[in-house]
């Protein structure tokens, strides 16, 4: 298969009904956000999609994405009993500063959202991308239906998304770097707001929160000059 997300929004433009699920071994052009790309050799990754129509005002979509991170981290304590973070927006980490065990893409179509996981599962160490993490030898098929066990839990009740991802995610209270596609700056970040931006105090213009909508972040040490 080229993408899982690929593939589901073409069914989604066809009319599919929500819940269809997209499993791929592997995929020929994976797919990260803005146009990245998602690498992940045969049998090493749970690659996975679902077909939503949640409803959602598009200021409320990243609750899309945001259920389908936190029934990831779910499904790795429930199959693998470790239990990842999430690092802004939707990675899943072991730590604020540790590699990137899982990432979501989430592409709308009309009514249709298609919220894509791709997790790590067990990978020759040498063959990980810069920065990436995996469980280890755990069962994909558990994991995968584990995922969507959590997935069915959580999508509708958002007050619940919202409650849950401020729980998990390790960004909030950590000194990051912000990669915008205009600058890079670097300050605290404070809060995830309603509408999902990270809110961060700049720390070049100390009386400034800046909402940051899309963007990379890097968990910096405070310690460490920057
Ligand atoms: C993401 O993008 O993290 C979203 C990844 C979503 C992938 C799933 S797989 C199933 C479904 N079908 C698809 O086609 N996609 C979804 P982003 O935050 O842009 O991160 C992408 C960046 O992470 C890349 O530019 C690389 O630097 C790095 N990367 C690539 N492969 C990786 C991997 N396996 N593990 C960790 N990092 C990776």
């Amino acid at each position: 298969m080229g993408s899982t997300n690929r593939y589901l929004l073409e069914e989604a433009r066809s009319g599919s009904d929500e819940g269809l699920v997209a499993v791929a071994d592997v995929q020929s052009a994976g797919r990260g956000r803005l146009s990245r790309t998602w690498e992940s050799p045969p049998g090493t990754s749970l690659l996975m999609s679902v077909l939503l129509r949640p409803g959602l005002p598009p200021g409320r979509l990243h609750l899309a994405m945001a259920a389908m991170a936190l029934a990831g981290a779910q499904a790795c304590l429930d199959v693998a009993g470790v239990s990842p973070g999430i690092k802004w927006p939707n990675d899943l980490v072991l730590g604020p500063g540790e590699g990137k065990l899982a990432g979501v893409l989430a592409e709308v179509d009309g009514s249709a959202v298609v919220v894509g996981l791709g997790l790590n599962v067990d990978w020759p160490i040498t063959s990980l991308p810069p920065g990436a993490a995996c469980l280890g030898p755990v069962d994909r098929e558990a994991l995968l239906e584990a995922v969507l066990a959590h997935l069915a839990l959580l999508h509708g009740d958002w007050s619940l998304v919202v409650a849950e991802y401020r729980r998990r995610c390790v960004t909030v209270g950590q000194v990051v770097r912000v990669e915008l596609a205009t600058e890079t700056f670097t300050g605290m970040a404070s809060a995830v707001s309603d509408d999902g931006h990270l809110l961060v105090a700049r720390h070049d213009r100390p009386d400034r929160v800046q909402a940051v909508a899309v963007a990379d972040v890097v968990h910096l040490r405070p310690d460490l000059p920057n």
